[in-house]
């Protein structure tokens, strides 16, 4: 198998490349900045998301790409629209086009971010983006449905809570995911012979989440990481509090740029 890893020099792209090299999988990572100490199992492409020709000779022959390309926070429009709207509709046509079967989209937490974190949310809710980044995140599920839908790529959408080898605060002791757990949910997006067209969310077994996350239990996956070992350490931690950030599950993707207090 050969995958196609956009955004591989982002922070989760480099955590996730040694359980490629792990699996024996060749796998193409493309940026728009290089990425070094490439491994026998690694070829690199300098790639813009906007370069249609050069995104043409980047999934040439691959069996599956993960897109974790793009601007991973909250960001001007311009910035936004460039590399998570406009740069992931080329990704998919050129897909499309070269034939592409399957796409693992790196979405987020941030779809939905304004649910409150009382409540526990599966993927058959509404949408409730929390920031620009995350309108532009529903647009590449939207867009993966089209896909799936009309031109029959098998598309798994992943909603990431926040990758890192431990949780760094109280709300992520909900959302963590370990790159070990995040490397099964895309394996499960590239293998799984049922999958056409799934959403699911990208967390690890932690025990404090917000989230349903029954499809991916169905589809197989069985997370080894629990947040609920740092729990005594995080919480001993005093957080500064904020009430907006502290009462929906986006944190701060909610709390900045918020009046919807001043609403009439
Ligand atoms: C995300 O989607 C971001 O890519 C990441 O940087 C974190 O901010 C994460 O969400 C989060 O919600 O913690």
């Amino acid at each position: 198998m050969h995958i196609l890893l956009t955004g591989a020099a982002g922070g989760v792209g480099q955590m996730l490349r040694p359980y490629f090299t792990a699996a024996g999988l060749q796998v193409r990572l493309s940026d728009i900045q290089a990425v070094g100490d490439l491994k026998s199992n690694e070829t690199f492409m300098l790639a813009d998301l906007n370069d249609e020709q050069t995104l043409k000779k980047i999934v040439h022959g691959v069996d599956g790409i993960v897109h974790l390309g793009g601007h991973s926070v909250e960001g001007p429009w311009e910035t936004i629209l460039k590399s998570n709207i406009e740069g992931c509709y080329h990704l998919y046509e050129a897909a499309r086009l070269g034939a592409v079967p399957r796409i693992v989209f790196a979405s987020t937490n941030h779809t939905m971010g304004f649910y409150p974190r009382s409540e526990t949310v599966g993927t058959s809710k509404m949408m409730r983006p929390d920031s620009r980044y995350g309108v532009s995140k529903v647009f590449g599920e939207a867009l993966g449905a089209l896909y799936s839908d009309k031109f029959g790529l098998r598309i798994t959408n992943i909603r990431i809570g926040n990758v890192g080898f431990e949780p760094i605060d109280r709300r992520r002791l909900s959302i963590w995911l370990h790159p070990e757990d995040l490397f099964q949910l895309i394996m499960i997006g590239m293998k799984h012979p049922e999958i056409r067209y799934e959403t699911i969310y990208g967390m690890s077994n932690n025990v404090r989440g917000w989230w349903d996350n029954q499809r991916a239990q169905e589809l197989g996956y069985v997370p080894k990481h629990a947040s609920e070992e740092f729990a005594a350490k995080i919480m001993a931690v005093q957080e500064t509090a904020d009430a907006i950030a502290d009462r929906y599950q986006g944190g701060t993707f909610c709390a900045m740029e918020y009046s919807s207090h001043r609403a009439p």
